[in-house]
């Protein structure tokens, strides 16, 4: 299997060229369905260790079912199949480039949750503009075991996201351990309360913010993703649904521009347009690097071909 990995801010990508599972040729989010039903293996075999590493994201490439995309895209990490993943469409668009497949401007991307255009600006910096992102359910409190009540946003950024703003806990990377337990917790507290999206979708990503204490006006934030592992990067769907939490707020006009910071210390610069349906239109801007390019071999004789599964 030929795999380009690249990292957006320290939050690696792997881009699958070649291999993957047969998932038929309807609509993208009818795939996604399929990739999470029937071929678990095949995510665990390219993401876990030791082919994969902790935190990665894969993005299987698939035909598009429209004229006017470059690619369609399955985003998963080692837990989930995602919506959508602001980070990998920063690494796919890179990884594109560096293939000489596309050339620097704008271009559309089908993902299961809908298209999102790309801008490449240069090698590695590319603007993400998202679906809409929109807050669904406002200062919801979550009694959390072992910690106490923590209130939080429930938004949509192209993954489902608990937001809480400040965060109960520093944000810091000594902190990592501590954070991580803490959104397991909440999430899965808040998941069993039945706190989800208006179809009943179950939160899938915990972000915890702080104003970042170097920068005013700017924030830093820890995200949880299906994975149990953190967002190196900002955390592209996780910054759309915060801008939507601002948005509702009145806490950033359109078109006015922010800096979120990562845990490890990675940067996007945001913004947002209003959206048709009453949500934001973010625009998340970082950095990919192309690390990698490589054949995955799986050996009928290895005992971990389907990477280690604890
Ligand atoms: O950047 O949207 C994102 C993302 C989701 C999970 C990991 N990164």
């Amino acid at each position: 299997m030929h795999v380009i990995d690249s990292h957006t801010g320290g939050e690696p990508t792997r881009v699958l060229l070649d291999h993957g599972p047969e998932l038929g040729d309807g609509p993208l989010a009818e795939r996604a369905r399929r990739l999470a039903e029937d071929h678990q293996g095949f995510c665990d075999a390219v993401l876990r260790e030791p082919r994969g590493q902790p935190a990665m994201v894969a993005a299987l490439l698939v035909p598009p079912t429209r004229d006017d995309c470059v690619t369609g895209v399955i985003y998963f990490d080692a837990g989930a199949v995602l919506g959508m993943c602001g980070h990998a469409t920063i690494g796919l668009a890179v990884t594109l480039a560096h293939l000489g497949r596309i050339p620097l401007g704008r271009h559309r991307i089908e993902t299961p949750v809908g298209v999102v255009e790309v801008t490449l600006s240069d090698a590695n910096t590319v603007t993400v503009t998202n679906v809409e992102s929109r807050r669904v359910l406002d200062a919801v409190n979550v009694e959390v075991p072992g910690h106490g009540p923590v209130t939080g946003d429930l938004a949509y950024g192209g993954n489902w996201f608990f937001i809480v703003d400040p965060s109960p806990l520093p944000v810091t990377a000594a902190n990592i351990p501590a954070l991580t337990q803490l959104s397991i917790t909440l999430r899965d507290t808040a998941n069993a309360k039945g706190i989800s999206g208006e179809e009943g979708q179950p939160i899938d990503h915990v972000m915890l913010n702080e104003p970042h204490p170097d920068h005013p006006g700017q924030s830093r934030n820890f995200t949880l993703c299906p994975d149990d592992d953190y967002d190196r990067s900002p955390c592209g769907t996780g910054s759309s649904a915060r801008l939507a939490c601002l948005a509702a707020e009145s806490l950033l006009a359109p078109g006015e521009e922010t800096v979120q910071h990562s845990v490890i210390g990675s940067r996007y610069q945001l913004s947002y347009q209003p959206g048709k349906g009453g949500g934001v239109i973010a625009s998340i801007t970082g950095q990919a690097f192309v690390h990698a390019e490589s054949r995955l071999l799986f050996s009928p004789q290895d005992p971990f071909r389907g990477g280690i599964l604890l």
